[in-house]
């Protein structure tokens, strides 16, 4: 393997400068996208309305806000971004983009994050294993220390970010005193929650890696990856930042993959309003929703649109009732009609039949699966599996929670 012991150089570019050339020389490099810019290519979209009404079923993903079905893949980009923004302001709070200013360097041990923005600063850092081989090296940013399976990602030649979210977003807080590294830029009372603060913090380490210009991990190529609440950082993480080619959420649960409005009624599942009140996970304003599911203009399934048409490979447990994996089976199953619409049906991938219910288990059901995955968008190699294996114990039913039928888009 690489040895720790011999780290490239450190880089601490500035990510506001201009991205040096890719140097044709090095083994694998590519083009790099301009520091940050592609985070959301919805900047420029009108993102006017305010959604659909109150429905018990789950919103049809197509119907824009001006009260018009898409038509055509190209649209899907306007719709992610009116797909953002009621997120934001139901579900998960406001993800700010990139800061005035992010710093940070990256070795093969390690990864630190400066940041600053209207006067404020903030630090934290990450740590980095590398695979064998020769670098530079595709990377998955995983959330927490448990419930992935970090020696396959390894093992298929891509490095391993250790991220710990709670240093930008502090569980265990109230509402009005969060801490981390993005309240101390965006405030203690932030209304934005955990998971998309988690998702900021993930998105300034991608801003640096990207600057870093590709000695230690490519600047294009970034997973993620988490189990349980981390499995619930990963999926918004992935749908908040269009520079991760690969999510993989695990046994994400309640305000993760699921969709909310079968949270609500899933027998022995974690309920939204559990969801919110557990922790800060959630944003402030799902405090009008908690108990009003169907009051929400989205719900899960448009969030997994978000992602597409990158790569999602969703894992569940059946056996834990309280993941709520009925409810997640739902998500999987109508958040696929939009890859499908999009034509890359086989770029999500869903597994829950699995046989140990011990939460966050490493399990061999899904270990080739996820090595497809990995060559697949991270490494440029072989094809998506588009495997697709919902448990009999937790089976979705897709026309019990849809009225819309999927458009062929041209
Ligand atoms: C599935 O994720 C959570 C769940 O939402 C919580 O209710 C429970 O307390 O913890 C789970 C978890 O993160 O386990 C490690």
């Amino acid at each position: 393997g690489t040895p720790s012991s011999s780290p490239a150089t450190p880089s601490s570019t500035p990510t506001t400068s201009p991205t040096p050339s890719p140097d044709p020389t090095t083994p694998g490099s590519t083009p790099t996208t301009p520091a940050g810019g592609g985070e959301f290519d919805g900047a420029g979209c009108d993102v006017s309305g305010d959604g659909p009404g109150s429905d018990s079923r789950l919103p049809d993903p197509f119907l824009g806000l001006n009260g018009t079905r898409i038509d055509q893949k190209s649209d899907w980009r306007c719709r992610r971004a009116e797909i953002k923004k009621l997120a934001e302001n139901t579900i998960y709070g406001a993800k700010p983009g990139k800061p005035e200013r992010v710093t940070g360097t990256v070795t093969s041990s390690n990864i630190t994050v400066n940041v600053s923005h209207q006067g404020r600063s903030s630090s934290f850092s990450a740590s980095v294993q590398t695979p064998g081989g020769t670098g530079p090296f595709p990377a998955v940013i995983v959330y927490g220390g448990f419930g992935a399976d970090t020696s396959t990602i390894t093992g298929q030649g891509v490095a391993v970010i250790s991220y710990d979210p709670t240093k930008v977003g502090a569980e265990g807080t109230s509402r009005g005193n969060k801490q981390g590294a993005f309240y101390g830029i965006y405030g203690a009372n932030s209304s934005t929650g955990l998971l998309a603060a988690w998702g900021w913090g993930a998105s300034r380490i991608i801003d640096v890696v990207e600057a870093a210009g590709g000695a230690v991990l490519r600047t294009d190529s970034f997973g993620v990856t988490g189990c349980s609440r981390y499995g619930k950082g990963a999926f918004v993480a992935g749908a908040f930042d269009q520079r991760i080619d690969l999510t993989m959420p695990i046994e994400s649960g309640g305000g993760g993959s699921p969709i909310l409005r079968g949270l609500a009624s899933e027998a022995g599942a974690q309920s939204p309003s559990s969801s919110y009140g557990e922790q800060p996970w959630l944003g402030d304003a799902f405090a009008g929703y908690q108990n009003n599911t169907s009051g929400l203009p989205v719900d899960t399934h448009s969030v997994i649109g978000m992602i597409a048409p990158r790569g999602l490979f969703i894992m569940e447990n059946p056996h834990v009732d309280w993941l709520g994996a009925r409810s997640g089976a739902n998500a999987a199953l109508a958040g696929r009609e939009i890859y499908a619409a999009l034509g890359v049906q086989p770029n999500i991938s869903y597994i829950s039949n699995v046989s140990d219910g011990t939460h966050c288990a490493t399990r061999s059901e899904w270990r080739t699966p996820l090595q497809q995955n990995l060559q697949a968008f991270l490494k440029g190699s072989g094809s998506a599996p588009g495997v697709f294996q919902v448990s009999s114990s937790k089976p979705g039913n897709l026309s019990q929670w849809r009225t819309w039928t999927t458009p062929s888009l041209s």
